[in-house]
């Protein structure tokens, strides 16, 4: 595996030779900037919002228990602004994996300039009822995984900075798995008595700043730490290889309600379903997933 690196713009056949055939990870440096999405939305825009808007903050416990409690946007801004000027009080918990173009229309229309050749086809006129954001303090951790779906995934980085440390999806085997996607590795500290057969120098470590573009394939393993506080999203999404393929790992136990949300893409990845009746049906899906 390795780290395929772009300067703003992407190749003629980004989506045919990379995200088609791809198996590596891509990254795409100030690609938000170059297509006029830059500076989008920082904190004091979510704050001034958001007084509100309730969203829903996780805590990953170390034993692999996620607590879920609600906050209002606002206040949640100010709980790490509060704690960005000055760490000694806990850690506000993860705003994560909120379908945030549901949340708040008007932020659409910041994101329509953006190239829609990026996703499949029956994603394009639409692609950002697909979007889940991301908001976090200094320090937040996103333990070891893969993505539920088996989707592809386009991440894009809108202020502050992460750090993605990615495994290939045949690693799996060797991480220490939890059910179906999570892992115990640690792979920012990882431990040859616990964990023997983790293999580290199959990790790369990728760095997005503000404006930044990760593309990672179907099933890549990824532990993410935030190392400045942040404001991302992403949009998981299939294409019909990938939609086929998820469906093999039903000895591998994947999820029924994954199965159930994969049935829905395939259905309108080869059949073209119409995507307004389609969308209701998949669109718990984004508070489904943790
Ligand atoms: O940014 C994070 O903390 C997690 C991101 C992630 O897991 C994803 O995009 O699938
Ligand atoms: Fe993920």
């Amino acid at each position: 595996m390795e780290l395929i690196e772009f300067s703003r713009g992407l190749p003629q056949n980004f989506f045919r030779r990379h995200i088609l055939g791809g198996e590596n990870p891509l990254k795409v440096s100030g690609f938000l900037e170059a297509n006029g999405v830059a500076k989008l939305w920082g904190f004091d825009y979510f704050r001034d919002l958001g007084e509100s808007l309730l969203v829903p903050v996780k805590t990953f416990d170390s034993n692999g228990d996620i607590r879920v409690s609600t906050t209002s946007l606002s206040d949640y801004v100010r709980s790490i602004e509060r704690y960005e000027l000055d760490q000694k009080s806990n850690r506000p918990a993860y705003c994560h994996d909120i379908p945030i173009f549901h949340l708040l229309p008007d932020l659409i229309d910041g994101v329509r300039s953006m190239p829609s050749s990026i996703f499949p086809l029956w994603y394009r006129d639409s692609w950002w009822q697909f979007a889940q954001f991301f908001m976090s303090p200094s320090g937040s951790i996103t333990p070891l995984h893969f993505d539920t779906l088996m989707t592809h995934n386009l991440f894009f980085q809108v202020a502050g900075v992460k750090e993605f440390y990615l495994l290939p999806f045949s690693e799996r085997s060797n991480c220490y798995r939890r059910g179906w996607r999570w892992f115990d590795v640690d792979p920012l500290n990882p431990s040859e008595e616990k964990h023997p057969k983790y293999r580290p120098d199959r990790c790369l470590k990728v760095t997005l700043r503000p404006g930044d573009l990760l593309y990672m394939p179907p099933g890549m393993l990824h532990h993410v730490i935030t190392k400045q506080a942040s404001i991302s999203f992403n949009v998981d999404f299939h294409t019909k290889l990938s939609v086929c393929r998820s469906f093999r790992f039903v000895s591998e136990s994947i999820p029924a309600p994954s199965l159930y949300y994969n049935t829905v893409a395939l259905a309108g990845l080869f059949l073209g379903f119409n995507k307004r009746y389609l969308f209701s049906l998949y669109k718990s899906y984004l508070n489904y997933i943790s």
